[in-house]
């Protein structure tokens, strides 16, 4: 069995169904945008099919296995927060992954990076786009993501950052320093 059905299969016990077919949809929509912007396929398909691997995971586990930074030491156990962390320990231990560009696009696929590769993007925008998601903003983004992924990546920002503060929830200064980086080199 080649890599990917191994991933896959993995993938399956992991998490529940509706995850599973979530990490499905962001496989398939993040082939479509790596042959659009010509990134490595196999990369692209790692990460997505690996990006979740810890959502299902308790916030002790994943606190156990994240080499989490000072803001989520700070802040305490955000599982939403957590998961992209955990998930890229959990993908180079279990899954053998070493490549750090497909490690990146688990590690930051929640909050972001300034600096993001191609690879990382594709990944951050896919999860935001996928089939499943049905938000208001998705068509334009699903648009813009094959116009200009930054601007994809931009409208996503600000949908995030809307509803967060909406939460009065925590931002990660990565979310920020992500979005001023991508407004910073805007063309
Ligand atoms: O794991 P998924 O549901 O597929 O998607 P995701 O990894 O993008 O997680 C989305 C959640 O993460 C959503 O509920 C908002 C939350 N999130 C993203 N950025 C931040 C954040 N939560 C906090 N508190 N702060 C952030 O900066
Ligand atoms: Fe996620
Ligand atoms: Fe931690
Ligand atoms: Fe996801």
């Amino acid at each position: 069995m080649d890599k990917i059905s191994r991933i896959k299969d993995k993938m399956r016990e992991l998490l529940t169904l509706k995850r599973y077919n979530h990490t499905l949809g962001v496989e398939k929509v993040a082939i479509e945008l790596a042959h659009h912007y010509g990134a490595d396929i196999n990369k692209v398909r790692k990460g997505a099919l690996l990006h979740d691997c810890s959502k299902q995971f308790t916030l002790t586990r994943m606190h156990e296995l994240c080499d989490c930074d000072e803001t989520i030491k700070t802040y305490g156990h955000l599982g939403e927060l957590l998961h992209g962390f955990a998930g890229s320990v959990y993908a180079r231990e279990e899954f053998g992954i070493t490549d750090e560009d497909i490690l990146n696009s688990i590690r930051y696929h929640t909050i972001g990076r300034r600096g993001m590769s191609i690879v990382e993007k594709i990944i951050y925008v896919a999860d935001a786009i996928e089939p499943s998601r049905t938000h208001e903003e998705v068509q334009t983004i699903r648009r813009l993501a094959y116009e200009n992924i930054d601007e994809a990546i931009i409208h996503e920002v600000d949908r995030k950052m809307e509803f967060l503060i909406k939460k009065e929830a925590i931002i990660h200064p990565n979310t920020v320093d992500m979005r001023n980086w991508l407004l910073h080199n805007r063309k």
